[in-house]
């Protein structure tokens, strides 16, 4: 920790902290009856984006994933908009048409996430052709899970990539679970996606899904690879699924003691501990960020709930292309 720049660290932690308290609030106003659609929390696996996505800079592309619906705060879109349109409203990032799958921004990059698990896997490596087109050192993220890993067009495009050389890094945020499926039982290898990458000539890294300082480490490692050689990754970030697929679910398939063992070991209550241990953060500096991210987080669910309904012509534009 002392070899990093503590303005790094504390940036780290921000991305985390901001994540987490999100992803608490989205289930919080489900069961307030303020979001039409579903929640899929993602409470305890944050690390991973608020790591990959410091890295992502300016005319990189991002498809994220169905959990952690506000990793895209971090490529800029306000919190503002992402919860207007988890909540239906026409002031959301896609008039609140779509909800959950497209709380991203195409000018920041964003590329949304297909409800038909791995069928947007072209649309980031389309977006990675592009980059390659530019030659500037671009790449395009694609972010899935560990029973994503398995799907066909996930394949299909990790192929495509390979051959075509495209600069794309494969995130596979690993929560062992799929549904109600255990991945360790149900997929042949421990690390679904880092081990098929070797059948693609592809470079992998598997780092604990807890740990945001190994994910960056490894995730600067593969993308500073992914910028200079203009081809593609792959890593896979390992954690346990804190709540259940969808809230209401009673989590029958799986062992309770092993998912409160998981949730002792929260990666962000860890990485507070040790800012404040080795002096890169004050107590004081660690609550005035708490309650800036709280009081944003307020205003972006009020602003939702003062936000009008979309319009029948709002589904019209968001669905259908203009005639020209
Ligand atoms: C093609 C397809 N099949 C099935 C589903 C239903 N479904 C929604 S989420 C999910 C589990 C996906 O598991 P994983 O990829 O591990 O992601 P996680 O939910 O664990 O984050 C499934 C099967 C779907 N959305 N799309
Ligand atoms: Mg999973």
């Amino acid at each position: 920790m002392m070899n990093y720049d503590p303005s790094l660290l504390k940036k780290l932690y921000r991305n985390y902290l901001a994540l987490r308290e999100a992803e608490k609030l989205m289930v919080e106003i489900y069961y307030t009856g303020k979001v039409p659609g579903h929640i899929h929390s993602g409470e305890g696996e944050e690390a991973t984006m608020a790591a990959v996505l410091e890295l992502m800079r300016e005319g990189d592309y991002f498809s994220g994933h169905h959990r952690v619906l506000a990793s895209t705060y971090l490529t800029g879109v306000p919190f503002r908009q992402i919860f207007a349109e988890i909540m239906g409203k026409r002031t959301g990032t896609a008039r609140g048409v779509s909800g959950c799958n497209h709380t991203c921004d195409l000018s920041k990059g964003g590329l949304g996430t297909s409800s038909s698990l791995g069928c947007d896997t072209g649309v980031a490596v389309g977006a990675a052709y592009t980059c390659k087109l530019r030659g500037d050192g671009s790449l395009a993220i694609k972010e899935y899970g560990d029973a994503t890993s398995s799907r066909g067009p996930v394949h299909e495009g990790m192929v495509l990539a390979a051959s075509w050389e495209l600069p794309v890094l494969f995130v596979s945020t690993n929560n062992t679970f799929g549904i109600s499926g255990d991945s360790r039982e149900l997929l042949p290898t421990k690390h679904p996606t880092a081990d098929r990458a070797q059948g693609y000539g592809m470079p992998s890294e598997v780092a604990q899904g807890n740990d945001i300082l190994e994910i960056y480490e490894k995730a600067k490692k593969l993308m500073d690879y992914i910028r200079e050689t203009g081809k593609p990754a792959v890593l896979e970030t390992m954690n346990y699924r804190w709540r259940g697929h969808f809230e209401g679910d009673l989590c029958a398939y799986r062992d309770e003691k092993e998912a409160e063992a998981a949730m002792k070991s929260d990666g962000l209550a860890k990485f507070e501990k040790e800012l404040l241990a080795k002096k890169i953060m004050t107590k004081k500096e660690v609550e005035a960020m708490k309650k800036e991210i709280a009081e944003e987080l307020a205003d972006a669910v009020k602003f939702g709930e003062e936000s009008p309904a979309p319009t029948m012509d709002d589904v019209h534009t968001m669905m259908l292309a203009e005639e020209n």
